[in-house]
């Protein structure tokens, strides 16, 4: 698969990095691992992971996208197919009113997303227990994870421990807490449910100048004049502040994750241990701005023309302080964009 097969404003993550999103650690690692199917079942059952692992077993090649838009395509996952434990003898063993299937983790959240029955039929899902042939790491999910094809990788649930058949929805952690659009499906690009701000209510805030730890994500605030703007710990996914003015704006912590900060002039703003994943900042002025500890997995700093020319660039000097490890969560030509100007304005 090739750049311009990828879905709308997904970028290819480098070689064979497998960034980790959301939890990290599975909960209750001292239980034996087994997943429970219950819910309305024609009965309930549970199965071991070694009965798992002695059931047949698929090699899939399907392509991974994240909504923070790095995308890994052709992963190979090795499973057993939902499908097949959904059956007994080639009868489903749910019942006639369900609509909808829960996926829950084993986690300290009890984290959690679904989809409706029509769409498990249609994706065809499997319980992963190996990623490119070997076993899957605790961190991406092992020993045991869902994954569905053709969703963003947020309806993937790592650490599966039980799936619930229900009669009606009930929204995922990143559903119903994030905001994440139910739908997922990266080619009509369903990344963000639309922001629940009022436009009134969103220029008052913007008049305000203070976000701080305010949920205000997808607020559009393009071309505003926001300098000195406080936003310690506000939630921003998805924001749009496009050409703004944020000279010395205090974003630390913030979760700018998919944010449009084209053109935005960050002079001296703080933005220490920012999530800017998916973050748009090509052409943003980031002299002496502080991005120690920012989280930069697909970020952009850069647009390249057609003939891979700089066509928008952030503008990055000697005093923009930023930890040259983080930018290994860059795509190839974002980090090598950013190490040549921080190289050249060291030089200058
Ligand atoms: N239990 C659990 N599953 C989860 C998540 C999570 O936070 N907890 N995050 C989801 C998201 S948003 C993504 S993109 C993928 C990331 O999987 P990875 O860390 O293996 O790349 O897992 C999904 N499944
Ligand atoms: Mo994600």
């Amino acid at each position: 698969m090739t750049d311009n097969t990828l879905p709308p404003n997904q970028q290819l993550v480098r070689g064979d990095r497998w960034p980790i999103v959301g939890e990290r650690h599975p909960g209750d690692t001292d239980s034996p691992w087994s997943l429970e199917i219950c819910g309305c079942v024609s009965s309930s059952r549970t199965f071991s992971l070694d009965e798992i692992q002695a059931m047949p077993q698929v090699v899939r090649q399907i392509d991974v996208h994240c909504v923070t838009r790095w995308s890994k395509p052709a992963m190979s996952f090795t499973g057993v197919r939902l499908l097949d434990l959904l059956h007994d003898s080639g009868t489903p063993i749910w019942t006639g009113e369900v609509k909808f299937v829960s996926f829950v983790a084993r986690s300290e959240r009890n984290h959690s997303t679904s989809l409706p029955l029509s769409e498990v039929l249609e994706l065809d899902p499997i319980i992963a227990l190996q990623a490119e042939g070997k076993p899957l790491a605790t961190e991406n999910g092992g020993p045991m994870r869902m994954v569905v094809p053709g969703k963003y990788f947020y309806k993937s649930v790592k650490w599966i421990r039980r799936i619930e058949f229900l009669n009606e929805e009930r929204l995922g952690y990143w559903e119903s807490e994030a905001g994440y659009h139910n739908g997922a499906d990266p080619w009509h690009e369903e990344r963000y449910m639309a922001p629940t701000l009022t436009k009134q209510a969103a220029l008052r805030v913007i008049e305000s100048r203070d976000f701080r730890g305010q949920d205000l994500r997808g607020i559009q605030a393009s071309h505003r004049d926001l300098a000195g703007l406080k936003a310690t710990n506000a939630k921003l996914r998805d924001a749009d502040f496009q050409s703004c003015n944020l000279q010395q704006a205090e974003l630390r912590n913030a979760n700018l994750s998919n944010a449009k900060l084209q053109m935005a002039d960050l002079r001296e703003a703080c933005l220490e241990n920012a999530d800017l994943e998916g973050a748009d900042l090509s052409g943003a002025d980031l002299r002496h701005c502080n991005l120690r500890g920012a989280s930069l997995f697909g970020a952009t700093f850069c647009q390249f023309g057609r003939d891979a020319m700089p066509s928008l660039a952030a503008k990055i000097d000697s005093a923009t302080q930023l930890d040259v490890a983080s930018l290994d969560a860059l795509v190839e030509d974002q980090k090598a964009f950013v190490l040549n100007a921080i190289e050249s304005s060291r030089s200058d």
